[in-house]
Order: structure tokens, then sequence, then C-alpha cells
């Protein structure tokens, strides 16, 4: 941690990256990133290539993702990014900046492409990360920051409620609340209780499609093009699928498929596990990552395919 203080502490300006089909901890990490940057008299800039859901876009300062200020860079960052890949088009950044590119992650699959990695996979979020971060950098957390560093850890970890929650992660999410100085529920509401009607019409089909495998211990869930389509929805709809069927007792492996809306034979996986089946071994079969209970792949094959080898894998961590 002590080369990426020493890296920020030389740069002047400094461009945020994170991952491609987003979420809250890459996009909460990076603004939070941003604004105690910006505290300590430095420009950041953040950069995502992907599209926000709903929930997404009503968060403080979201307006200032992709919205560049500086011309050129003295310092990378990459923030809660485990793969060059997700980076999606602005890889292209680090390929060209390696020499003067750092990160910071909790992804145990992280492939340290940058030139100095702190990755550090006891962490369930990045924005858990952070807290510590700004501590060795004397950079003091305001109530902007922390209601955002609340925002990743609370989805990062399913309300703290997943398997990656900690004592720390409870000792930094109340030190976050009481630096943020209002209730919980500003915080969770807009992010929990606001689904928007295609996301309400998605969940309703994904119930619809949900097939049980194996004394209903392994359950799959397809969204096809079709889906989204009648559901007027996208793929960052998607997000929570698995926890329909991670709800149902038996349940120890949810597997969702999402149709790629924009080339034939493509589907997004996200695989979430229960206690000690890894999803991690299921999505790694088809040269995905993520972490143990909560990872994802990209298949290009006939949906069929897909579902077949997934069930196969998943059967094969179930030693079925
Ligand atoms: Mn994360």
């Amino acid at each position: 941690m002590n080369r990426v203080i020493a890296a920020i502490d030389n740069a002047k300006n400094i461009a945020i990256l994170s991952h491609i089909k987003t979420d809250c901890d890459a996009v909460c990490s990076s603004l939070a990133f941003k604004l105690g940057l910006e505290s300590i008299g430095k420009n950041a800039d953040v950069y995502i290539d992907s599209g926000f859901s709903e929930q997404m876009v009503t968060l403080p300062y979201f307006d200032k993702v992709n919205n560049p200020t500086c011309k050129t860079y003295d310092l990378y960052v990459c923030l809660d990014n485990a793969d060059i890949d997700r980076l999606g088009k602005y890889k292209y950044k680090i390929m060209k900046h390696r020499a003067i590119s750092v990160q910071l992650d909790h992804h145990g699959t992280n492939t340290r492409y940058c030139k100095i990695n702190y990755v550090n996979e006891k962490y369930a979020a990045t924005c858990e990360l952070l807290y510590d971060f700004f501590g060795a950098m004397n950079i003091k957390i305001n109530s902007v920051m922390a209601r955002l560093m609340l925002t990743g850890i609370y989805t990062d970890t399913g309300k703290l409620s997943y398997s990656n929650t900690t004592a720390n992660t409870l000792f930094v999410a109340s030190r976050l609340l009481k630096i943020y100085g209002e209730s919980l529920d500003t915080v969770c509401r807009p992010i929990f209780s606001s689904k928007t009607y295609p996301e309400f019409c998605i969940n309703k089909i994904a119930y619809n499609n949900a097939e049980f495998f194996c004394d209903n211990k392994i359950g799959i869930i397809v969204i096809t093009t079709e889906n989204f389509k009648s559901a007027n929805a996208t793929i960052d709809d998607t997000h929570g699928l698995t926890d329909i069927l991670l709800s149902v007792k038996s349940i120890g492996i949810a597997i969702c498929i999402s149709q790629d809306i924009s080339q034939d034979n493509c589907y997004f996986v996200s695989v979430r596990t229960k206690g000690e089946l890894s999803a991690r071994n299921i999505a790694e079969v088809f040269g995905g990552g993520g972490h143990f209970n909560a990872s994802g792949c990209k298949i290009f094959d006939t949906l069929q395919n897909a579902k077949q080898n997934l069930l196969q894998a998943a059967k094969e961590e179930l030693k079925w």
C-alpha cells in the first residue's frame, strides 16, 4: 500500500478507472476516491466504460463520471477491477501508460496488470479498502464520501449479509455511518427499494424462467434477448437476479445467464454460491473469475450448450 501512496503523493493529475458492467462498489469507490484526492489538492477524473443503473445515476457526484477536466495524467489508478479487459475501451489507457499505473482491489482473481498492485481479498468491498487507504494517507472522509462508501459496502455485501462480511466490514460501516451523520435508510432506500418498472418486469420474468436441478440445490435463470425486449430492460437491470434463487433454502448454487443483446451466441453469466461451494471454480471453467461466493464469466456458445456446460460444472462443484 505504501508504494501506491508514494505514487499518488507524487502525482498531480490522476485518472481513476473502473470496470464494465459496473456496480455500485466500482462507481462509489471511484467517486469517493476522486473526492478524497481533490481534498488534498489533486485533480482527478473518473472513467468507467459501462451502462449505469438508475440507482447509480442518482448517486452524489455521478455527473462527474466520464466527464474529464484534464487532458493528460501523470498517474492512472484502477479501482475494483480484477482484469485489464474489464476496463472495456479504457484498457488501452493502461496498456499505453502501464509505467504510471497503480491499482487498489479486493478480487482474489486479480491479474496484477498495473505497475503497482495493492490487492487484498480480506476486504468485502473496494469501498471498505478505501477506508483504510484514506486513513493511511491522512485523507479526511467527509459526509458525501461516507455515503458513497457505505453504498459500495452495502451492495457488495448484500446489506452486510454475505459471507464476505467481516468484523472489519461492520466496524468500517459503523465509522462511516457516524461520519455520514444521517439515517441509514437514506443510503439504502435509493439503492435497494427503488426498482424501476423494467427492473420489476425482468424480475417477474426471472421468477418465471427459474429452473431447479439436483434436488433443488442448483438454480438457473435464463434471460433472453426477447425477455429484455418485452421488459424494456437492459443487462444493467439484471443485478441481483441470482438473489431470487439464493432466497430458496435448498439452493447452494445460483446461476443467471443473460443473453448479450448486441451479439449472437454470447451470454453474460453470474454465479453465486452459499458456504463452502465455490462460485469461482464454476466461473473459471469458462475463463471467468471473481470472488469465492460471487463470480462471473462470459460464454460464447449456443444457449443450450452454455446452459448444459454450466449445469455440468455446477454439478461437479456440488460433487453430484
Ligand atoms: Mn467490489
